[in-house]
């Protein structure tokens, strides 16, 4: 678990990492309600994506040593994240926003 970063600008933000294990790290991430950004960065060979449902804000996907983010508005509530090409692996993870 991983509570998000505020910068000096307000921003809330919080880096998240995809491996060849499929999985995310944090896999848990807390935040206060307002605005996020999360940044996917993959590690491994394997290419992921990470969706916030249910926004369906992605950030497209993303290859080897590389980086996108994305920026999600949330209130109060626990909100899934995806990697909607490794699903059935259950590469999935919460942004609990309280
Ligand atoms: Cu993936």
């Amino acid at each position: 678990m991983a509570s998000a970063t505020v910068g000096s600008d307000g921003m809330q933000t919080v880096t998240v990492t995809g491996d060849d294990q499929l999985r995310y790290e944090p896999s848990v991430i807390k935040a206060k309600p307002g605005k996020l950004r999360i940044t996917l960065r993959t590690l491994g060979g394997t290419p992921h994506d990470l969706e916030v449902r249910p926004v369906k804000i992605n950030t497209g996907l993303v290859s080897k040593d590389q980086e996108r983010s994305i920026e999600v508005t949330l209130s109060r509530g626990r909100y899934d994240f995806v990697c909607t090409f490794h699903l059935t692996s259950n590469m999935v993870g919460v942004i609990d926003v309280s």
